[in-house]
């Protein structure tokens, strides 16, 4: 029998360790409750995204659910226009994008879960984070985290998460690259390096999830980016609630993040709400991708 998560979680602290095992359990619950949660909810998010059933219900559960847990002081969620204040007593502060990629659902492509985990107050820098994971609702469900002890994947089974693989590291040199954005708008320099890719071999695999998007480079290595586009010179993605989170998990695996310039993690946020050019992947690819721009 496959180590379950909360024996794998036994080596950290234990309130993190618990925290961890309660988002686990709210993912099982929200796999199964996206049968169910479907169509438009009429109303916008703060990024004037038009949400979903399933954006606006998973977003209140987690929270609600994070509220009676005790453990997280406050929540920045792409789903809410103001840091949300749960308890003054709690020990983390918690970013999440309560279901990443959702506008998959209507073409039962891939979603996610994205958690990032902090004591510090938020907004703080990504590299504070002392733990970080997704789930991923594919096929089947799997949960991935470090909490700098590594990155390990989990499968869900009827007897909850259990180990598929521990320790995992990006594959070199990588084989795959999955790029959001219009080629059009691209850089320049940036399709340049693409085209350079392609002609060593890379091939093309974008879901339009950055939960799978990036899935598929943890297992088969290559290169993730929500570019810098010549009309949104910040890409699309956020970087308290999207880039930090799975930028942490890259590190941690053996690759690299940039924002073209330095590590996302390094860079300093002005708000919750903003964006940041987002390329993660092996490191020897993310190195000469900031040389080239
Ligand atoms: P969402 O959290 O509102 O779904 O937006 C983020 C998603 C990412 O999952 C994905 O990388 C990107 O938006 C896809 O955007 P596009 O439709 O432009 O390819
Ligand atoms: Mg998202």
């Amino acid at each position: 029998m496959a180590k379950a998560l909360k024996e794998h979680l036994g080596g950290i602290d234990s309130e993190l360790a618990s925290l961890i095992l309660k988002i686990s359990d709210l993912a099982s619950t929200i796999s199964s409750e996206l049968t169910y949660r479907r169509g438009k909810a009429d109303t916008k998010n703060v990024f004037g995204e038009l949400q979903l059933i399933a954006d606006k219900w998973a977003d209140q559960f987690i929270i609600d659910e994070l509220r009676k847990s005790e453990l997280v002081k406050a929540v920045v969620s792409e789903e809410q226009p103001d840091l949300v204040k749960l308890n003054d007593t709690g020990i983390f502060n918690i970013t999440l994008d309560p279901l990443d990629g959702s506008s998959n659902i209507e073409s039962n492509n891939l979603v996610g879960t994205i958690i990032g985990i902090y004591k510090e107050d938020l907004p703080t820098q990504g590299k504070r984070q002392i733990a970080a994971m997704y789930i991923l609702y594919g096929p089947v469900t799997t949960l991935v985290y470090t909490a700098q002890n590594g990155v390990h994947e989990f499968l869900h089974t009827k007897e909850g998460f259990v180990l598929k693989e521990e320790n995992i590291t990006l594959p070199e040199p990588g084989k795959l690259y999955g790029i959001g954005g219009l080629r059009k708008d691209w850089l320049p320099s940036f399709r340049r390096y693409i085209e350079e890719l392609e002609l060593a071999g890379y091939k093309l695999r974008y879901g339009g999830s950055f939960v799978g998007d990036f899935n598929q480079i943890l297992h088969y290595g290559g290169i993730f980016a929500y570019p810098a586009l010549t009309t949104k010179p910040n890409g699309k993605l956020r970087l308290l609630v999207e880039s930090n989170t799975m930028s942490f998990i890259v590190e941690q695996a053996g690759g690299a993040s940039t924002n073209g310039t330095c590590s996302i993690l390094e860079v300093e946020p002005e708000g919750i709400t903003q964006r940041v050019p987002t390329y993660i992947g092996n490191k020897a690819l993310i190195e000469k991708l900031e040389k080239i721009l």
